[in-house]
C-alpha cells in the first residue's frame, strides 16, 4: 500500500521539511516509517499508521501514551544530565490539537521524534547489553510507579491472560478455519501439556499475593533502545502500557534478551536460553527494582520467562491456525516457525529452571 507520507507528515506540527519517508524497523503490529527532514540539524520523525484492528480505541490508546510520556518527562527533568529528547518518546501534536490524525481512508496516524543515534537489537550478543536492557525496564517501571491520575485504559483487554489466550486457542482448534490444525498436532500437544502450570501467576494475582502495577507488557528487546555506547537509552512501543504483573515485563524481556537465536529461527538446534544473558538482564533489572518488589513477586520472577515465552507461542500458533490475521508475516509458515521457535525456547528454559531460580535467589 502506498501512502502519501508527505501529506500526512504535514498534518503534524513538526519542525522541519519533509525530505523522504521509508519503512522502518521490524515491529509486527503497525506500519512504521522513518521521515527524514531536509534541514541538517533538525529532527527526523517516526510516522506510524496505527493498527486499529488490534487497538480498537485509538483515542484511549493515545491518551495513555500522552499521560505516560508527560509523567516520564517530568521525572527526567529532575534527573541531572538526562537527555530528555532521547530518553523518552515525544508525540508530535497534529494541526487540530490532537496527537493523531485520521486520513481520508479512515487510517489513524501518529508521529514521534526519531530518537537519534540509537542501537536496536533483535538478538542480544553480550551480557553488557542484556544488563542495560534490564536497567531500562527496571527504571521504566520505577518511574511509572507513582503516576497520578488513576489507572490507564486497558488498550487490549486480557493481553497476557493465559486462561483467555488458551480459551481462544481451543476455540480456533475446533473451528479449524483454514484446515491447518492437522498439520500442527505435535505443537498443540506441547502447548496443552503445559497449560495447567502456566496459570500460577494469574492465581497469585487473584489471591492478592502479587499486585497489579503499571507495566509495559511488550518488553521484547527491540522495544528497548540503547545509545551509541550500548547503554540504556529509551523504552519505546508504549501501546500496551497498562496495569499488569511485573512478571510479564521480566518474562518477555528474557524471552528476547537471553535467546541465543532470533524469535523466528528455523533451525531449532540454534535456540537456547543463555543463562549468562539471563543473569545479566536480571542484575540490571533488580538493580532498579529490587527494593520495591515483594517476596512473592521475587520468588516467581524465574518462572516468568517460561510463562511469557509459552504465551507468545500460544498466540503465534493461534494466529497460524486462524489464517494469519494478527501478526505481520513475511512468508506462509512464518507464524508456525515462530511458534516452534518459542516452544523450543520454553524447553530450554525448563532445562535450566533450577539455575534460573538460584540466580534470582542470590540477587534478591
Ligand atoms: P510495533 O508495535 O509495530 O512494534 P513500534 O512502536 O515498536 O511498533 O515501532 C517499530 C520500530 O520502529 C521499533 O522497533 C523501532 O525500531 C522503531 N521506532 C519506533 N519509535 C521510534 C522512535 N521514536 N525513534 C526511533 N525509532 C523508533
Ligand atoms: C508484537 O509490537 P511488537 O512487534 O513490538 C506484539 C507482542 C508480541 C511480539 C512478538 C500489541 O510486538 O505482544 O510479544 O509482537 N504486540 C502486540 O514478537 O500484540
Ligand atoms: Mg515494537
Amino acid at each position: 500500500m502506498d501512502y502519501n507520507l508527505k501529506d500526512i507528515f504535514e498534518c503534524f506540527l513538526a519542525d522541519g521539511t519533509f525530505l523522504n519517508g521509508e519503512p522502518y524497523g521490524s515491529g509486527h503490529i503497525h506500519d512504521t516509517f522513518r521521515i527524514e527532514t531536509a534541514e541538517k540539524g533538525k529532527d527526523d520523525y517516526i510516522l506510524q499508521r496505527l493498527n486499529n484492528k488490534i487497538f480498537k480505541n485509538i483515542p484511549e490508546l493515545q491518551h495513555n501514551i500522552e499521560r505516560v510520556t508527560v509523567h516520564l518527562r517530568n521525572k527526567l527533568k529532575n534527573i541531572r544530565g538526562s537527555d530528555i529528547k532521547r530518553e523518552c518518546l515525544r508525540l508530535i501534536p497534529s494541526r487540530d490539537g490532537k496527537t493523531w490524525i485520521n486520513d481520508n481512508d479512515g487510517n489513524f496516524w501518529r508521529m514521534y521524534i526519531f530518537i537519534s543515534n540509537h542501537h536496536s537489537y533483535n538478538v542480544v550478543d553480550s551480557p553488557g547489553k542484556a544488563f542495560e536492557g534490564g536497567k531500562a525496564i527496571g527504571r521504566f517501571q520505577a518511574m511509572l510507579s507513582d503516576m497520578p491520575g488513576g489507572p490507564l485504559f486497558e488498550t487490549i483487554p486480557w493481553f497476557h491472560d493465559i486462561e483467555k489466550r488458551l480459551q481462544t486457542f481451543n476455540i480456533k482448534i475446533i473451528e479449524n478455519p483454514v484446515g491447518r490444525v492437522e498439520t500442527v498436532a505435535k505443537e498443540i500437544d506441547q502447548i496443552l501439556d503445559r497449560a495447567e502450570e502456566m496459570k500460577i501467576i494469574l492465581r497469585l494475582g487473584k489471591e492478592g499475593k502479587i499486585p497489579l502495577r503499571i507495566t509495559h507488557n511488550d518488553t521484547k528487546f527491540n522495544n528497548i533502545l540503547l545509545d551509541e555506547n550500548d547503554k540504556a537509552l529509551c523504552v519505546i512501543d508504549l501501546d500496551t502500557v497498562m496495569p499488569g504483573y511485573v512478571h510479564y515485563d521480566f518474562g518477555d524481556a528474557i524471552r528476547t534478551a537471553a535467546n541465543t537465536a532470533s524469535e523466528d529461527e528455523k533451525d531449532l538446534s540454534k535456540i537456547k536460553m543463555s543463562i549468562n544473558l539471563f543473569k545479566a538482564y536480571s542484575e540490571g533489572y533488580l538493580s532498579e527494582t529490587g527494593n520495591t518488589l515483594n517476596d512473592v513477586e521475587k520468588e516467581f520472577l524465574a518462572f516468568a520467562p517460561r510463562l511469557i515465552t509459552y504465551t507468545i507461542a500460544v498466540r503465534f500458533l493461534t494466529d497460524f491456525i486462524d489464517g494469519d490475521h494478527y501478526f505481520k508475516i513475511h512468508h506462509e509458515f512464518h507464524n508456525l516457525q515462530r511458534a516452534r521457535a518459542q516452544l523450543r525456547l520454553v524447553m530450554s528454559m525448563e532445562e535450566q529452571y533450577e539455575d534460573m531460580k538460584s540466580i534470582i535467589r542470590k540477587l534478591t
